[in-house]
C-alpha cells in the first residue's frame, strides 16, 4: 500500500502543548497507519527558522514540522490566509484585506514548505493537502519534480465566480488548484462553484467532474467530512454522569438547556444568534426563567482585527441581554469564551434540549453532527441548523433556518422547546442514521480511494475522457490572469 503523506497548516504533534485531540486528527485517525507522515507548520514562531523539518515519531507516524518567522506568520497566516481568503470564501468580500505583500508571503511559505516536503517524498507516496492555507503547494511540488498523486481538501466553503473575482490573484490560485489530481469540497454546491470558476475565470474545459487546464486534468468532488460518531456517543453517555455535567444540571434547576458551541468567528453568526435568543424571550414570554442558553465561543485568531472587534461586540450584546432579562435568580445567557474539552462538550450536548448551530456560512460544521451523535435516542434534543452550513445538505431533518433572520431562529427555538417527544424522536432517528453512516473514517477512505483510483493527469492515458480532456488542456497558462466573468452558457 502506498505511503500516506498528510499536509496541513498546523500539525497536531502528539504530546505537545496546544495540540488538540479533535479536528483533523480525529478525521484522519483510521487512515494514518504506521509509516505515514504528517507534515506542516509546527505552530511555533521562531527567530531562527530552519528549512529542515523537525521530526517526532508517535505510534509509527512521523510528524515533520517547520517553524515560521514572525514576518511569515504575519503575511501568510494572519494576512493572506485569514484576512483575505477566509472572509472571501465565507462570502464576506467587504472584510477582505488584500495586501500584495501578504500574498507574496503566502506564496513564499508555500514554496518553502513544498521544497522541504519534496525531500521527504518517495515515488508512489500519496499526498493529501488540507485547506486554504496551502492552495499553491501542489504547484511548487510539481516545480520540484514531484509527479505523485496529490489531493487537496478544502474544509471551508468555496465561493461562486462573481464573489471570487474580487480577489486580485484569483486566476493564479485557481490555476494552482488545477495542479492537484483531486480537489475535494464539503458539498456538491462548493464543488460546482469551483468548476464554474475554472470555466469562467480560467477558460478551463470542464466535463462533468473533470477540469482540463494547463496540461493537466483535475477532478472536483464533494466529500462531506463526518465525525467519529460511535466514540463520540460513548463519550457523551459517560460524560453525562461526570461531575461537570452534574454541576451544570444542578445549576439549571430543571430549566431547559439551549447550547451553542463555536470558535469565536464572524462566520458563525453569533451576534444574530444572541439577537434571536433575545427575541425568543421577548416574543415568547412563556420561556422566561424556563430556559438557559449556554454559549461556548472559544476565542480564536486574536491577531486578526475583525476577530477582536467581534469579541468586543459579543461582550456588549451578552451584557445587554442579561441586563435586560435576568432575574436575581436566573441568568438567561451564560457566555464563555474559552474552549471546553471534547468530552465535557459531549456531556453538555446530551443534556441540552436545543442545539443552536446558526453560522452565516460554514464549510460543514461538525458541532451539528456532534450534537446529533450525543443525544439520548429515547429523549433527544432538537437541532436548529443554518441553511448555510454544509451540514444542512445532509441534515435535512433539523429545523433549518436562515441565519440572517433572527426572528426565524427565535421561532425555530420556540418550536424546538415545545416539540412533542414523538416528533423529536422521529427527527433524531433520521439525523442519527446519517451521522452514523457518513463518519470521519468513511470520509477519509472515500477521499483517498478516489485520489488513488481516479483517472487524473498521471493515469489519464487509461481513460478516453481523461485523454481527450488532457489534449484540450495543452495550453500554456502560466502567469494566468483572471478572465472577466462571462455569461454562463449552462
Ligand atoms: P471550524 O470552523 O473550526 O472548522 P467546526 O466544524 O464547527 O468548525 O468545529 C470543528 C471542531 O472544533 C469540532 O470538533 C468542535 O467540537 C470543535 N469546537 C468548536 N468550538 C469549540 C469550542 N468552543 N470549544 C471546544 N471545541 C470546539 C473548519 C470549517 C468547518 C468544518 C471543519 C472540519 O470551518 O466548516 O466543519 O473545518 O472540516
Amino acid at each position: 500500500m502506498a505511503r500516506l503523506v498528510v499536509v496541513s497548516n498546523r500539525v497536531p504533534v502528539p504530546k505537545t502543548r496546544g495540540a488538540q485531540a479533535g479536528g483533523l486528527a480525529v478525521a484522519l485517525k483510521e487512515v494514518l497507519t504506521p509509516g505515514a507522515i504528517w507534515f506542516g507548520w509546527s505552530g511555533r514562531i521562531s527567530a531562527d527558522t530552519s528549512p529542515v523539518p523537525a521530526q517526532v515519531e508517535a505510534r509509527g507516524v512521523t510528524y515533520a514540522t517547520l517553524d515560521l518567522s514572525k514576518a511569515d506568520y504575519e503575511r501568510f497566516y494572519v494576512g493572506f490566509a485569514n484576512s483575505a481568503l477566509w472572509p472571501l470564501f465565507h462570502f464576506r468580500p467587504s472584510l477582505v484585506r488584500f495586501r500584495r505583500e501578504d500574498y507574496v508571503g503566502y506564496r513564499e511559505v508555500n514554496r518553502t514548505l513544498a521544497e522541504a516536503l519534496a525531500k521527504l517524498l518517495t515515488p508512489g507516496d500519496i499526498v493529501w493537502v488540507h485547506d486554504y492555507h496551502l492552495i499553491p503547494l501542489a504547484r511548487y511540488l510539481r516545480e520540484a519534480g514531484i509527479q505523485n498523486r496529490i489531493g487537496f481538501f478544502l474544509h471551508i466553503p468555496f465561493a461562486p465566480p462573481s464573489v471570487l473575482q474580487t480577489l486580485p490573484p484569483v486566476g493564479e490560485l485557481l490555476a494552482d488548484l488545477c495542479q492537484y489530481d483531486l480537489v475535494g469540497f464539503q458539498t456538491r454546491e462548493h464543488a460546482r462553484d469551483f468548476r464554474d470558476s475554472c470555466e469562467r475565470l480560467l477558460a478551463a474545459r470542464v466535463d462533468g467532474d473533470r477540469i482540463a487546464f494547463g496540461g493537466r486534468v483535475t477532478r472536483a468532488e464533494a466529500h462531506p467530512i463526518g465525525i467519529d460518531a460511535e466514540p463520540f456517543e460513548r463519550d457523551a453517555i459517560r460524560a453525562s454522569r461526570s461531575a461537570d455535567t452534574q454541576r451544570l444540571a444542578e445549576s439549571l434547576h430543571g430549566r431547559a438547556l439551549a447550547i451553542g458551541v463555536d470558535r469565536l468567528d464572524y462566520s458563525k453568526g453569533l451576534p444574530n444568534r444572541f439577537d434571536a435568543y433575545a427575541r425568543l424571550l421577548g416574543q415568547y414570554p412563556e420561556h422566561l426563567q424556563k430556559v438557559s442558553f449556554l454559549q461556548i465561543a472559544a476565542r480564536s485568531r486574536e491577531d486578526v482585527v475583525a476577530y477582536r472587534e467581534l469579541a468586543r461586540e459579543l461582550d456588549r450584546l451578552a451584557g445587554d441581554m442579561n441586563g435586560r432579562f435576568a432575574e436575581f435568580d436566573w441568568t438567561p445567557l451564560r457566555y464563555i469564551t474559552r474552549a471546553a474539552p471534547r468530552r465535557t462538550l459531549a456531556g453538555f450536548y446530551r443534556m441540552a434540549r436545543v442545539g443552536v448551530v446558526t453560522p452565516l456560512h460554514d464549510g460543514m460544521n461538525l458541532v451539528a453532527k456532534e450534537f446529533v451523535a450525543a443525544q439520548d435516542s429515547k429523549d433527544p434534543g432538537v437541532l436548529v441548523l443554518s441553511h448555510f452550513a454544509g451540514a444542512a445538505e445532509e441534515l435535512t431533518e433539523a429545523l433549518l433556518v436562515n441565519p440572517y433572520d433572527p426572528d426565524q431562529i427565535a421561532d425555530a427555538m420556540h418550536r424546538a422547546l415545545t416539540m412533542k417527544l414523538d416528533e423529536r424522536r422521529e427527527r433524531h432517528a433520521a439525523l442519527r442514521a446519517k451521522v452514523f453512516s457518513t463518519t470521519a473514517e468513511r470520509y477519509a477512505k472515500l477521499f483517498l480511494g478516489s485520489l488513488r483510483n481516479g483517472d487524473g493527469a498521471s493515469s489519464s492515458a487509461a481513460s478516453p475522457v481523461g485523454a481527450a480532456l488532457r489534449k484540450l488542456a495543452q495550453t500554456d497558462w502560466l502567469n494566468v490572469e483572471p478572465q472577466p466573468a462571462r455569461r454562463r452558457t449552462r
